[in-house]
């Protein structure tokens, strides 16, 4: 299996639930690692900029003004299969619709503030980890015989 990386954000909901570390043991518990993790407050701009593929969707006044309600935690997640990997722990986009024992179920209250991002394409990934992280920000380790 391939070893990828996807980008994950903890949204301020998460924030105010008070479930960042339940949210990383869920990531750490099946096998991705967090190899880059940052708290911090969007700007507008950079929350407009994110969601740029949704610009003409009725929500996305509502999505980036949640996003920059509060501060979100960046991370870069890393393992075999990160992405698809990261939206099968995440959850479907709707926590109504979300299986037993995903993140979205477990602790997001609505569409809206759901919670968790995850990148949904090994392009996507690639993009959106650039869009928040340097190279040089990035710290791969080895859990190789650790788990
Ligand atoms: O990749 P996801 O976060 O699962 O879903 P997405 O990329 O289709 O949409 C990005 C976010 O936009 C999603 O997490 C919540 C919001 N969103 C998506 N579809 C709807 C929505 N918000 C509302 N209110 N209604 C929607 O239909």
């Amino acid at each position: 299996m391939a070893i990828e990386r996807t980008l994950s954000i903890i949204k301020p909901d998460g924030l105010q639930k008070g479930v960042i570390g339940k949210v990383i043991s869920r990531f750490e518990e099946k096998g991705l690692k967090p190899v880059a993790i940052r708290l911090q407050h969007l700007s507008q701009a950079q929350a407009e900029g994110f969601y740029a593929v949704h610009k003409a969707r009725p929500f996305f006044k509502d999505l980036v003004n949640f996003m920059i309600s509060g501060p979100v935690v960046l991370m870069v997640l890393e393992g075999e299969n990160a992405v698809l990997a990261n939206r099968d722990i995440m959850g479907a986009t709707n926590p109504a619709n979300a299986a037993p024992g995903t993140i979205r179920r477990d602790f997001a209250t609505s569409i809206d503030q759901n919670t968790v991002h995850g990148s949904d394409s090994l392009e996507n990934a690639k993009n959106e980890i650039a869009y928040f992280f340097r190279e040089t920000e990035i710290a791969p380790y080895d859990w190789t015989g650790k788990k």
